[in-house]
C-alpha cells in the first residue's frame, strides 16, 4: 500500500507507511472448498475461510507460542475453552466479591469472544477458533449487565503489561479490547488511551473494537498506535470479494480516522454461555445447545486478535507497528470501508520491506470523568461513580499516567497503592488455570452483587446477540444503548 497518514482529534499527527513485496516463490496452500453457509450466521469455519485463516492453519500456523490477553467479562469453562490453552488472570470486576462468580463470565460476552479467538475442543471435537493453539489469558472486568468503570479497564491493561512475560513459552503479544467509550476529550489526553499506548510500547499488539456507532470510532480505538477494527457483513458467502461494511460498524469520515482493518462481525456463531445474562434475555440467539450468535465490532476485533497471533507465529519478530502495517497492506478491499479486511493468505505470501510510524505521543493526563463519557456505573443506592476516582477512592490521572508509563502502577496485588487482587496463581480447576482473588473487605464496593449495580453505557462493542434475516435487517435484541439491558429494579439512570 502507499503511504497512509493518520490523523485523529487533537494536534497529533501519526503517519504510517508500509511497503509490501509479494513473494512470487512462495506457493499458496490449496484453497479448500466453500463451507456450508447460511445467510443468517457466519460459523467459525466460515470466518476462518473469509480471512484465509484456514490456509494459514494448513501451513501449520495456529497461534502456537503466542499469548493473547482478553480484557472483557471473563470466561466460563464450557467445552472449547477447557483443553488447556485458557487461563484466568485476576478478576477486577464488581463481581469479584460475589461467591461463585470469581473470574466467571456472567454476561456471555467474554466467552463468546474467547471462542472466536482461541477456542479449541479436546481430542475428538471439531470446534476451532482463529488461533486455536494460542494461549488465552482472560482478565475479567465486566459484570453480568456489562457494568464496568473505565478505571477497571485501565488497571487491567496495566496488569497485562506487568505480567506479559510471566509465561515465557507464551508471552503476551496480543491484547483484545472490545470496549470503548464516548470519551469527550482527545485521545492525546485520554487516560485510557495512555494505557493502551503503554501496552503498545511494551511490544503488545493492542486490538481494539472500533465501536458500533455507524460513524466515528470510540476511545481508545481512536488512538492511532493501536489496531482498530471495524466489522464486515460477509453477505452470505465465504468469498471476501462481495463483503461490505456492516451497517453498525464505526467507520470514520476519512482513511485518517477510520479503522485500520476489518473482519467479519455480523451474526458470528461462537460459544454459548448457558444461563448468562445474554443467554437468558436473548434465547433467539442460541444455535443449538452449544452455540450463540453475536454481532458487533467486538466479534470483529476477536477475529483480528486471533489472526494477529497467527501472523506473529509466522513472523515472531514483528513489532506492533509492523503487525498493523502487515494487516493493512495485505488485506482485501471492503465496499464502504476505508480499511481492508484481514487476509492471512496474502500476508503469508508477502514480505514487509518498510513500515514506519511517527507522531505525537499520548499524554494521558486528562480527565478520568471525561473518559467515561456516558458509560457510568451506579450503585443500587443511587450513588454514581463519577469524578477523578476509581472504584476505591480518589485517583489523579497525572500521578497514574507517570506510574503506568514507568510500569509501576501495580505492586503485587495492589494497583495505585490499593489492594485489588491476589498475588499469584491459585491453581487449576475445570480445565483452566486461575489467578488468586482478593477480599475487598472494608472497601465501599465489597459485597455488592451485580444486581446492585446499574449501568448506563454502551462500552462493550457487542451490537446484538441475535438478528432477524431477510429484507431490512432488524435487531431482535436491544442494543447496548437500550434500557432493555437492565431489569426494572436497576434503573438508576444518570441520563
Ligand atoms: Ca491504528
Ligand atoms: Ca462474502
Amino acid at each position: 500500500m502507499g503511504k497512509a497518514r493518520l490523523m485523529a482529534a487533537g494536534a497529533a499527527v501519526v503517519t504510517a507507511a508500509a511497503l509490501i513485496h509479494p513473494g512470487a516463490a512462495q506457493a499458496a496452500a490449496p484453497a479448500p472448498g466453500d463451507y456450508a453457509y447460511t445467510a443468517t450466521a457466519a460459523t467459525l469455519p466460515d470466518v476462518r475461510r473469509i480471512i484465509r485463516d484456514d490456509v494459514a492453519a494448513a501451513a501449520g500456523y495456529t497461534g502456537k507460542g503466542v499469548g493473547i490477553a482478553l480484557i472483557d467479562t471473563g470466561v466460563v469453562p464450557v467445552a472449547g475453552l477447557t483443553s488447556g490453552n485458557v487461563a484466568n488472570g485476576p478478576d477486577l470486576s464488581l463481581e469479584s466479591q460475589v461467591p461463585g462468580l470469581l473470574r466467571r463470565d456472567t454476561y456471555g460476552h467474554g466467552t463468546h469472544l474467547a471462542g472466536i479467538i482461541a477456542g479449541r475442543d479436546a481430542a475428538g471435537g471439531t470446534f476451532r477458533g482463529v488461533a486455536p493453539d494460542a494461549r488465552l489469558l482472560s482478565i475479567k472486568v465486566g459484570a453480568a449487565n456489562g457494568a464496568v468503570d473505565v478505571t477497571q479497564v485501565m488497571a487491567a491493561i496495566d496488569w497485562v503489561v506487568a505480567h506479559r512475560n510471566d509465561d515465557p513459552a507464551n508471552p503476551i503479544k496480543v491484547l483484545n479490547l472490545s470496549y470503548g467509550t464516548d470519551s469527550t476529550q482527545s485521545w492525546v489526553y485520554s487516560p485510557l488511551s495512555e494505557a493502551v499506548e503503554n501496552a503498545y510500547k511494551a511490544g503488545i499488539s493492542v486490538v481494539v473494537a472500533a465501536g458500533n456507532t455507524g460513524a466515528n470510532m470510540l476511545n481508545p480505538a481512536s488512538n492511532p498506535y493501536i489496531i482498530s477494527v471495524g466489522a464486515t457483513d460477509p453477505q452470505g458467502t465465504t468469498d471476501p470479494a462481495d463483503d461490505k461494511i456492516a451497517s453498525f460498524s464505526s467507520k470514520g469520515t476519512s482513511p485518517a480516522n477510520g479503522p485500520d482493518v476489518m473482519a467479519p462481525g455480523r451474526s458470528i456463531v461462537s460459544l454459548r454461555n448457558p444461563g448468562s445474562y445474554a443467554d437468558v434475555y436473548y434465547p433467539s440467539a442460541r444455535v443449538g445447545d452449544r452455540f450463540f450468535k453475536g454481532s458487533g465490532t467486538s466479534q470483529a476485533a476477536a477475529v483480528v486478535s486471533g489472526a494477529t497471533a497467527v501472523l506473529l507465529q509466522k513472523y515472531p519478530s514483528l513489532s506492533p507497528m509492523q503487525v498493523m502495517c502487515y494487516l493493512r497492506a495485505t488485506g482485501t478491499p471492503v465496499a464502504g470501508s476505508y480499511a481492508p479486511q484481514v487476509n492471512l493468505q496474502n500476508a503469508f505470501r508477502s514480505r514487509l520491506v518498510g513500515c514506519s510510524q511517527s507522531g505525537s505521543p499520548v499524554l494521558g493526563i486528562g480527565s478520568i470523568q471525561r473518559d467515561r463519557g456516558t458509560s457510568v456505573v451506579t450503585m443500587g443506592d443511587g450513588v454514581p461513580l463519577v469524578g477523578e476516582r476509581d472504584i476505591f477512592g480518589p485517583l489523579s490521572s497525572v500521578v497514574w499516567a507517570a506510574a503506568s508509563s514507568s510500569r509501576t502502577s501495580w505492586n503485587g496485588g495492589n494497583w495505585m497503592g490499593r489492594p485489588w487482587t491476589g498475588t499469584g496463581w491459585a491453581g487449576a480447576a475445570d480445565g483452566q488455570a486461575n489467578w488468586a482473588g482478593k477480599s475487598w473487605s472494608g472497601k465501599s464496593w465489597s459485597g455488592k452483587s451485580w444486581s446492585d449495580i446499574a449501568w448506563a453505557g454502551q462500552a462493550w462493542n457487542g451490537k446484538s446477540w441475535s438478528h432477524t434475516t431477510g429484507g431490512a435487517p432488524t435487531w431482535s435484541g436491544a442494543a447496548w444503548t437500550s434500557v432493555g439491558w437492565l431489569s426494572a429494579g436497576d434503573r438508576a439512570w444518570l441520563s
